[in-house]
Parts: structure tokens; sequence; C-alpha cells
């Protein structure tokens, strides 16, 4: 386990304070009851004591969590994440375990709002991909702020699985690690809470 392990006072300080969704805009948040709820792109910065931060466009959003190595990516996420180049591009950032902590480039999840890779999308941003060993790669131990309860489908980069689960801390039930889900299933819909990569 060498991940900053957040604890739930830590992510909750910084999802509250880095996502703020009327701050930014007059549009309502997401998930107000507005049909024409703002598509909004948000990075979770694993490596700077889960640092949030929100972008207009999934373009924006990727510029960061690559620190600028894809600066081009489609501002439309769906599209994107179901383009195999696009995802060799992410993989591809995937840098050999050892790599000196703190270099945050590698994407290790691009979780959705929606089922199908649709919605607003939280991508996880790390210093390193996983590997084929069973030890947790990296773990965040809330998914507070607006995107706690709202995950309906993911996509896994960097050789990690993910492991969602419906209460903080890793507790209640949860999705077992899996792949690339293109819907978490009716158990764990909208109820993600914590997440761990291995
Ligand atoms: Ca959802
Ligand atoms: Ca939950």
């Amino acid at each position: 386990m060498r991940a900053f392990l957040p604890t739930a006072a830590t992510i909750a300080a910084a999802a509250s304070a880095f996502l703020p969704w009327t701050a930014a805009s007059a549009a309502p948040p997401p998930g107000s009851g507005a049909a024409s709820s703002p598509v909004r792109h948000c990075v979770v910065h694993l490596t700077e004591s889960g640092r949030v931060s929100c972008y207009a466009t999934f373009t924006e959003a990727i510029n960061d969590a690559t620190n600028g190595t894809i600066a081009d990516a489609p501002e439309n996420a769906r599209s994107a994440v179901v383009d195999k180049g696009f995802n060799v591009r992410l993989n591809a950032l995937a840098t050999p375990k050892g790599r000196a902590a703190g270099i945050a480039s590698t994407v290790i999840e691009i979780s959705f709002e929606h089922k199908d890779f649709q919605g607003t999308s939280l991508t996880w941003e790390a210093s390193s991909g996983c590997n084929d060993s069973n030890d947790v790669e990296w773990q965040a131990a809330s998914v507070s702020g607006w995107w706690n309860d709202q995950i309906s489908s993911f996509r896994t980069y960097a050789k990690c699985q993910s492991d969602h689960w419906e209460d903080i801390n890793f507790q209640g039930i949860s999705t077992g690690y899996r792949n690339t889900t293109s819907y978490i299933g009716n158990a764990m819909n909208d109820r993600t809470s914590s997440i761990k990569w291995i």
C-alpha cells in the first residue's frame, strides 16, 4: 500500500471545497431535479489529498488529469471512452511500479453519473497504475460532495480493477473488483461512497 489514504474528513472537506456546482455558473447542480442538468467533469487527485477540480468540458478534465499529456480529448466523454484510440492513450500513461510518487499523471478510472458512460464524469488521477497482484493500489475512503451516491457506470484504466462500496470506509455491500462496467447494477446504482483499486 503506497497510496495516499484519504480520511473521510479529508475527502469530504476537499469535495465540499471543490465541488461548488452553483458557484461557477447560475445553472442548477446536477440532480437538482431539472432535466437540464449541466454536464460537469471533475478530477480527483489521489496524490493530493483527494483534491477535486471540476471543469465545464471533458477535454479540460483530461488535460488536468494527465498533466497536459492529453490536451485534445473529445468534449463528449462518452464518445471518448468508447473509442479504442483514446483508451490506448490513457492506458499508456500508466507508469512502472516504483515511479516516484507525486508525479500524478495516470488515470485509473473514469466514473459516470449515468449508465453506459453518460452524464457527468469523475476522473481518478493517480501517480501510477495497478498490476497483477491483489494488493490494493489506491483507495478513496469517501466519495463525498455531489458525487456521493451518483455513480452508475465506470471505465477502468492502467490495469486497475475497482471495487465500489455502498458506504464510506469500504462498508456495506460492494460490487467486487471489476473492470470496465457499463452499468453498476441495481444493488449498487447511485450508492457508491468509497472505492478501492487493485
Ligand atoms: Ca447515477
Ligand atoms: Ca452510499
